[in-house]
């Protein structure tokens, strides 16, 4: 039977194997929570808005016939994996998570880690400065308890409502982000601190690379425990476990 995949996205990753399972010309559709307004477009079908937890996925998998999943999401995408891994099992759909290395610190990195958004709220128990809060929306009112620093806040869309923060300037942009667009950003507001979760990937590292050029800390927030599950770093690893690796072209 010719695979029917569901792609769970939100990810360059994501992006990047849509794009190549359309030139493979095999049956995909990618799958969004509908947290933005306009998700980026992509080369296959796509739905958008969450399935209704494990039951609600379990249902659309068997009513859509879907042969595999891949849980292509964002590292800090916990319930949602968690949920795949819950329906696959229960649907009997093969399953594999699309997931990129978390970064590592190297040589002129000041980074200091934290275990998850609590303790980057607690490490900003610290005397005023500018800190450039690249954590998108979902968290931001778990860091009102430090309105002495002044943040530079950077969104996909334009926040709706009062902001917790008394001194603070948004940025809406979607990434991937660039080192020069980042060093700029960081210069013209004076950054001292940056604050950011351990996407990995290439879409959000701008800012580590500006923050190792421009010798500041940062608060690096470490992405939650996953349960053991089938893993791919690369496009080609999902298509091999597809079946259709591209290494039968001899390519
Ligand atoms: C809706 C779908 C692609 C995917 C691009 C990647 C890279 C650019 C960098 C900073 C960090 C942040 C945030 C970020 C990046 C990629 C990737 C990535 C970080 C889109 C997208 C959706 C989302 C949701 C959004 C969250 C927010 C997080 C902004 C599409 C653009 C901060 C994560 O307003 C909101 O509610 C936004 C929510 C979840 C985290 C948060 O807590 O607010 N992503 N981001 C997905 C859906 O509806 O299912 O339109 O492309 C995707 C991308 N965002 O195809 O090119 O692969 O990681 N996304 C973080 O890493 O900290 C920005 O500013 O430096
Ligand atoms: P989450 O907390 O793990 O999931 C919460 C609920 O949102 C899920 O139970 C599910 O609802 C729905 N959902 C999440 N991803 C979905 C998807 N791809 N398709 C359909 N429903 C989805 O997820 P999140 O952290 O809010 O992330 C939401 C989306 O943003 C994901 O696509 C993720 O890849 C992307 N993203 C997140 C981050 C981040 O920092 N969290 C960064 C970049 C991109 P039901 O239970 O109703 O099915």
């Amino acid at each position: 039977m010719a695979p029917n995949l569901l792609i769970l996205g939100g990810t360059t990753e994501a992006t990047a194997l849509c794009r190549r399972l359309d030139e493979e010309e095999l049956r995909a559709r990618i799958s969004f929570a509908g947290r933005v307004e306009r998700p980026v477009s992509q080369p296959v079908p796509q739905r958008v808005g969450g399935f209704g937890g494990v039951a609600g996925l379990v249902d659309y998998l068997n009513a859509e016939g879907i042969t595999h999943v891949v849980d292509a999401t964002h590292p800090f995408a916990a319930r949602m994996s968690a949920n795949a891994e819950a329906a696959c099992f229960e649907a009997r759909v093969r399953l594999i998570a699309l997931t990129r290395p978390p970064w590592q610190a190297q040589a002129g990195d000041k980074w200091e880690r934290v275990p998850d958004i609590a303790g980057a709220v607690a490490a900003l128990d610290r005397p005023a400065t500018r800190v450039m809060l690249a954590v998108g929306r979902m968290h931001l009112d778990d860091f009102a308890p430090n309105p002495q620093h002044t943040y530079l806040l950077r969104m996909v869309d334009q926040p709706k409502g009062a902001l917790p923060f008394p001194n603070c300037h948004v940025v809406v942009d979607r990434g991937p982000f660039s080192e020069a667009g980042d060093l700029a950003l960081m210069r013209d507001h004076g950054i001292g601190l940056v604050v950011s979760k351990n996407a990995g990937g290439t879409g959000a590292a701008a800012k580590i690379v500006a923050a190792r050029k421009l010798g500041l800390p940062v608060i690096m927030i470490d992405r939650p425990a996953l349960q053991s599950r089938a893993e791919a770093h690369s496009v080609v690893e999902v298509l091999r476990w597809l079946g259709h690796d591209d290494t039968d072209r001899g390519v």
